[in-house]
Parts: C-alpha cells; structure tokens; sequence
C-alpha cells in the first residue's frame, strides 16, 4: 500500500516547524527531502567503514568499495542498464551533461553540424552546447515549443537531419512539467545517425527508467532530486558509446600508467571518476534507490498524477490563477508552474513562506522559455512521494491569502 502519510514517518525534516507552522515542503523539483535510511547510510559509512575506495588493501577500504560498487549496480538496475560500467557517478546532472559536452561533443563536432536541443530546456542542457558550438563552429537548432507547453514536432524532420549529430532534450520539463515524446524524437535521431541524449533530471526520481526501451546513448540525472544527497549524479552511457568518449577530468584514479610526458587510462567506468569520488553519497544514492524500489516506481508515479491532477483542480478555483504547461495531469511530471494575477513570483513565495510552505519562484534556471512566454518568473509547487492532498489544500489557501493580502494592498495603497 502506498500511503503518503506513512512514508512521511520516514523524514525527519517533515517533522519541523517554520515560524510556527508545520512545514509544507513542495519544492521537490529543486531537490527532494531524504529519508532515514539515507541519513543512515551516511552516518552509517563515516562512523564504520570511512576510507578511500580501489587504493587500499585494507579492510575498510575493501567494504567501502564493495559498498560503492554495490551503489553502482543498484542505480543500473533501477534504469534497468544492461551493466554497471555504463554507470558514471557525476556531481550532479549538470556535471553530467558537461561530461558529455567535454569528452564527446568537442572531441567529434566540426563547423555545419548541428546540435538539436528544445526550446524548454534547463540552462544545464543548453549552456554547455553553447560553449561547444563557439569552440567547434557547430550550430545549434531547436525544437520550438507550442500551445500548452507541449513540443511543436511538425517541422521535425527538417530540424533534425543529416547535419544533426546530437539531439539532447530534457524528459519532463522543470517548468513547464511537460513530458516530451521521446521515443518519437528518438526515432527521427536513430534515422539520421545522430547521438540521442536524455536530460532524465525530473523523470528519473518520478517515474519508471528504462534506458534499453528508450534507447538513448546518455542519459543524465541528479540523486538529490531522488532521495538521495547532494553532490551525486549519474551518468548513463550505452556500452557501444563508452569506448568513444575521452576523459573528462584528468588526474589520480582515471589513469592506468603514468609516465613524467604521459599516461595511459583506466577501465571503465574509473577512466571517467578522476580523484577520490564522492563516496559516501554514493552508497546512499544506493539507499535512496532501494527505498524507491521498495515503494515501486509504477505507484510514486501514479501517487504523482494524482497529485498533480488534485492541485490543478485546487488552483484553478482561483481566478486569477494561470497555470502554464499541459492541461491535464498524465501529461505532466508532479509539478505545477503558475503565475498568480498581479502578484509578483516573489511575493507569492515570501507569502507562502510565512506560512510554512515551501515554494520555488523564480526563473527555474529556464530564462528563454521564460522569455518566450513574455514572464520574467513564475512560481512552482512541486510534489514527490510524502506529499499529501492537505499539502495541497494549505497551498490553495495561501495563494488565496496571497491575492487577499495584495487586493487589500492595493486599496489601502500599503
Ligand atoms: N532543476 C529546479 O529547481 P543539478 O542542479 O545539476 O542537480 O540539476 C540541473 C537540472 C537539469 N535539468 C533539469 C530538467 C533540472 O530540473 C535541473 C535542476 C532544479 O528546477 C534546480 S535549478
């Protein structure tokens, strides 16, 4: 049974109060709140086992690379990653993203060709394409975005062509909480022979990963949006791919031998984890995942729609509410952005905030489809696997105050 009161018991943080007020944590999409059994296995790594992995003989050192290894191999069962090498722990997705951008795209991409990204991207899937087309002289094109936050894929087979040698698009949108067709643009990537990469930063906490049926050479993806700490993300690269990426970051750990004017590389994945990696996050990446092995990923993402789908009835009893993306909750990831009347995003967080729920607003680090949509910012509640419908219920009661509160402003001129 999948009961989000019960799971609650689980996260401490859910406990505290704010100025006050019990916390309403709905600021999942920036990062998720973590569970005990995380918080543990952190604990649980530097009060036992705490040593560098792959250097040392002893007996420490062995467990916690038994430890980091066993993380790897849970994270590619959970996307369902036909090996563990094709998993590399990264920073974060950005790192990840950068990884690609270092080791692939500057190495193999020349002047006329061309890299498709959408129009809905988070700046870590665009800045880095950004800096390749100034060093390569490759030319990035987009897949615009039309009516309800959804891709405009008419013009597809004109965007992507035999020029395109990447095509890198987010999953679900941070913003706009679309779910892209990406098996559809797969598809059209597959016909031209261009690498298919996936931002999986807002799908892979949310819903089930296979990366085989989705076929991508890179999929992205950051723990802390999944349970897990921060400062450990993933990397999947498919094993056909890995052979053709040169290192990202030079130095201890990546390398096989060294002499005073060169070195030779590591196996796989190690080529790829230069220095001592983040290890304790890491193993509780690993724990991260099995608790949501043990809710199943079928039923986070079903509690999600629901979710999503009780707080878009909930907002839109509010006039002056405009929410933006998909109109309907299955074609949504669990967030829902929104302006609200007059009020500024800002306001609407602050006055939220006085209330104890957390909100994000802002720009989402998505300034150009911001941009397009002629809105400096938004705000963003999000949900994830603890949040309830009276989460949401103090939600649509404090946007309610929030447009009270600026009415009465307004009139008394305060
Ligand atoms: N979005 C949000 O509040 P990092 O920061 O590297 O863990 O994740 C970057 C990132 C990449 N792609 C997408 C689709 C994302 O949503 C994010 C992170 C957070 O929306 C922080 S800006």
């Amino acid at each position: 049974m999948f009961d989000p009161k019960e799971i609650r018991k689980d996260f401490p943080i859910l406990d505290r109060q704010v100025y006050g007020k019990p916390l309403v944590y709905l600021d999942n999409a920036a990062t998720s709140q973590k569970p005990r059994q995380v918080i543990e296995a952190l604990t649980d790594y530097y009060q036992r086992y705490n040593s560098n992995v792959h250097r040392g003989v002893h007996a420490l050192s062995v467990e916690a690379t038994d430890r980091y290894e066993e993380a790897r191999q849970k994270v590619a069962d959970f996307i369902h990653a036909p090996a563990a090498e094709s998993i590399i722990f990264t920073r974060n997705t950005t790192e990840a993203i950068n990884l690609v951008a270092y080791s692939w795209a500057l190495k193999n991409l020349h002047p006329d060709d061309e890299i498709v990204l959408t129009e809905m991207e988070h700046h870590s899937n665009l800045v880095p394409w950004q800096m390749v087309a100034q060093q390569t002289g490759a030319r990035l094109c987009f897949i615009p975005v039309g009516e309800h936050g959804a891709l405009d894929i008419s013009s597809l087979d004109t965007i992507i062509n035999r020029r395109t040698r990447l095509v890198s698009i987010v999953s679900v949108s941070n913003f706009l909480g679309t779910i892209n067709p990406v098996e559809t643009i797969r598809d059209r990537a597959r016909q031209v022979g261009a690498l298919f990469m996936v931002d999986g930063a807002q799908s892979v906490p949310h819903m089930p990963t296979d990366v085989v049926e989705m076929d991508c050479d890179f999929l992205a993806f950051s723990g802390h949006k999944m349970l897990a700490p921060t400062g450990i993300g993933v990397l999947y690269v498919k094993p056909s791919v890995l052979e053709t990426l040169e290192p990202f970051l030079r130095g201890g750990e990546m390398i096989r031998e060294v002499w005073l004017d060169h070195a030779t590389w590591n196996d796989i994945p190690a080529r790829f984890e230069a220095g001592t990696p983040d290890i304790a996050d890491a193993i509780a990446l690993g724990a991260a995942v099995d608790y949501l092995q043990t809710l199943g990923m079928e039923n986070v993402r079903k509690h999600e729609i629901e979710s999503t789908a009780y707080a878009l009835e909930r907002l839109r009893e509010i006039e002056e509410m405009d929410i933006l993306g998909p109109t309907d909750a299955e074609s949504r990831g669990g967030l829902v952005a929104f302006t609200l009347g007059d009020v500024h995003p800002h306001d609407v967080g602050t006055l939220l905030d006085s209330d104890g729920i957390a909100i994000r607003a802002g720009h989402h680090c998505v300034m150009p489809m911001h941009r397009k949509l002629e809105l400096a910012a938004s705000s963003r509640a999000s949900f994830y696997v603890y949040n309830t419908r009276e989460d949401i219920d103090a939600l649509a009661s404090g946007l309610k105050k929030a447009l009270d509160y600026f009415a009465r402003s307004n009139r008394t001129g305060a």
